[in-house]
């Protein structure tokens, strides 16, 4: 690697005029991410500094709400004497018109310390140090620990050397200091003080009661290397319930009715986690703590086949406990119905454990959502079949948060990579491209198997001019339940509306495998049936847009009716979108299989 060699260090810099208890903490936001959520990274550091520091003052920022312009207003006018900035995921291009206007509009005795923490930053140091910007710090893994340790070094009560969690480049040379991790009770009180305004209008609100993942070995998963860890009694850090109680309890004084657990794995280790998440929930309970909450869990926390009768009982009392106090919904990582597949990404369950964990779930009546990447480029047609199986035997469309998805194959994500590596090599062929640094992922170039490879380049068509508006309604519906209540955002008439869109792509797909098993990879059959599937899916959001099924509820309407509106002026063949004219292509095309 190239390191620059004209360096003058931050450390080194001694001569800023900067306002040193000033702090401030922005969160920059992909252009045109139709989502907004509270961004919980910087508001969990900023209320770390506040308890430790008595002097300091944190302001937050964030893209979501503030133009750039506000922020670098900000900047000019706090001078503060740390610039933090969450760099998450597809946002760099955002990184580099900050760190460019700073330059040119900052004058270099003002500017602050930058520090670049989140996981683009954590996964890509060297890079960014070495060939984009050689005068910011890297912040590793709990921006909590770097952004305290800065901040006592500026007071000069804590040496450079002694900064935890920093990578920097000095005279070339990239150095990063030794990892560390918060313990659980470290996992402080966040800063509310911009929940109110994401909430009002409309963004997600996040919390933490866990930080990290106490399995941490699924191989398309990277979070043993970001806030989880290799390290036993790192993996999984639990926060006191006293914490998470008082953090809930302000959330519901600023009126806040329906929040998410961050928490990549709520339940964690076996019976201490089952045993805290059951005094949670009895202490939510008892607290008269009044908020819907949705949780991310392991297949493995609801049923795992070695557990004794006992345990057994108490792990479904705790989710009925869990339900009782506010839980309306869970996010389970499934994400195969092929047993080689699963194997492949490490899920680390059996087929068994999910089939009890989705009975307890439905005997519970607790919602809930799987996760679930049918396409990833090892995949077998065997395997493609196998899934559509699956689907269809636990009658789990409306469950699955995308029918048709493909891995994405993310910076850090190594094991999954080296899978990949060692069939490149067996089969000479390459599989998938170098990282593409923007979008942190290695992109796709083929798959293992050309039927696979036949039916992706199908399914991008279908879903390439639709995707904004899929995931649109995607997000909604993940954000809220299927139930009749008025004050939640994710009303009946969306999941009605997911519903036909996730059926219509479950037959696609049922379409394709046909297709291949009688015709073999024909391309005019392939693009007759995208032809169709294309003009359905089109009168559906047609239908969406005509009738505002959504108009009443939505506090994202302006977004989804600008989004439905693009969409149908993009797709061509609007004009055709008379329901007799579908049925004259499916009776062309049932035709056409039948010759
Ligand atoms: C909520 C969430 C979302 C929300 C984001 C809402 C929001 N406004 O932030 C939505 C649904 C929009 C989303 C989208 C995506 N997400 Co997401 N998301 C999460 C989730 C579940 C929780 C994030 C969170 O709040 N964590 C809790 C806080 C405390 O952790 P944190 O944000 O990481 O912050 C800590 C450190 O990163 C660091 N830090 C953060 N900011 C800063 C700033 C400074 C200056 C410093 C020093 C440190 C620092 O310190 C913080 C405290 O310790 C995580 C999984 C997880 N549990 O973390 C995945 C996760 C972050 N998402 C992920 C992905 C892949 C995505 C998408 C790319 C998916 C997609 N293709 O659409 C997009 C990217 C869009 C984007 N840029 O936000 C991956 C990232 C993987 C990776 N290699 O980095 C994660 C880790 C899930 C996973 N295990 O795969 N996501
Ligand atoms: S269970 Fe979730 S957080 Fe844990 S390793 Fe697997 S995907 Fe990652």
């Amino acid at each position: 690697m190239k390191l620059v060699s004209t360096f003058s260090s931050q450390a080194e810099d001694n001569n800023k005029s900067i306002e040193k208890k000033n702090v401030i903490l922005i969160a920059l936001h992909p252009n045109e991410f139709p989502f907004i959520g509270e961004s919980h990274g910087i508001s969990i550091i900023s209320g770390y500094l506040k308890s430790k520091f008595d002097d300091i003052n944190v302001y937050l920022y964030d893209q979501q709400l503030d133009s750039l312009d506000e922020i670098l207003k900000a900047i000019k006018h706090y001078k503060p004497s740390i610039l933090g900035v969450a760099v998450k995921m597809k946002t760099f291009d955002q990184m580099q018109i900050l760190y460019e206007r700073i330059g040119r509009e900052i004058p270099k005795e003002q500017r602050p310390y930058i520090v670049l923490g989140n996981s683009i930053p954590h996964f890509n140091g060297e890079t960014i140090l070495s060939k984009y910007f050689n005068d910011v710090f890297i912040g590793l893994g709990e921006g909590e620990i770097i952004m305290n340790d800065l901040y006592n070094y500026i007071h000069k009560k804590q040496s450079f050397e002694s900064i935890r969690n920093i990578m920097y480049i000095r005279e070339g040379r990239i150095y990063s200091t030794k990892r560390s991790y918060l313990s659980g009770a470290e996992i402080l009180l966040p800063d509310r003080s911009r929940t109110a305004e994401f909430y009002k209008k409309g963004g997600e609100v996040y919390i933490e009661a866990s930080r990290g993942c106490a399995y941490c070995g699924c191989k398309i998963c990277e979070c043993r290397d970001f806030l989880g860890s290799k390290t036993f009694s790192k993996k999984w850090r639990p926060r006191t319930t006293y914490l998470t109680l008082l953090d809930m309890r302000n959330l519901m004084e600023l009126g806040v009715k329906n929040i998410t657990f961050a928490d990549e794995d709520f339940l964690g280790f076996d019976d201490s986690g089952i045993d805290r998440a059951i005094r949670l929930a009895k202490a939510i309970i008892s607290n008269n703590i009044n908020i819907n909450f949705r949780i991310n869990a392991r297949v493995k926390s609801i049923y795992n086949e070695n557990d004794t009768a006992e345990m057994r009982i108490k792990r479904e009392l705790a989710f009925q406990a869990l339900k009782k106090s506010g839980l309306v919904k869970i996010f389970l990582g499934l994400e195969s119905g092929s047993l080689t597949q699963l194997k492949r990404y490490g899920k680390g369950f059996e087929f068994d454990e999910f089939k009890n964990a989705y009975q307890i779930l439905n005997k519970l009546d607790i919602d809930y959502e799987l996760g679930f990447i049918l396409m990833d480029p090892l995949m077998s047609f065997t395997e493609f079949k196998e899934n559509l199986k699956f689907i269809k035997q636990y009658n789990i469309i409306p469950k699955v948060s995308s029918i048709y998805k493909e891995l994405r194959i993310q910076s850090g994500n190594k094991l999954y990579l080296s899978q990949v590596k060692t069939v490149e090599i067996k089969k000479k062929i390459q599989i998938v491209s170098d990282l593409d640094f923007y979008n942190q992922e290695y992109n796709i170039i083929t798959y293992a198997d050309d039927r696979i490879t036949f039916i992706n380049n199908i399914m991008k068509q279908y879903d390439n001019i639709s995707y904004k508006i899929y995931y649109l309604f995607r997000i909604i519906t993940q954000y809220s339940e299927n139930s009749s209540k008025k004050d939640n955002i994710g009303q009946s008439a969306f999941f009605e509306i997911i519903g036909s869109i996730k059926n219509l792509e479950f037959d696609f797909l049922e379409e394709l495998m046909k297709l291949i098993e009688i015709h073999g990879l024909n391309i005019m059959k392939g693009k007759e049936l995208l032809n169709l599937f294309e003009t359905k899916k089109r009168f559906i959001f047609a239908s969406i847009l005509n009738n505002k099924l959504y108009s009443k509820y939505c506090v994202l309407y302006p977004t989804i009716n600008k989004e439905l509106t693009d969409y149908i002026e993009l797709s061509e063949s609007f004009t055709q979108f008379e329901h007799t004219n579908i049925k004259k292509v499916e009776e062309q095309k049932k035709e056409t299989m039948n010759r």
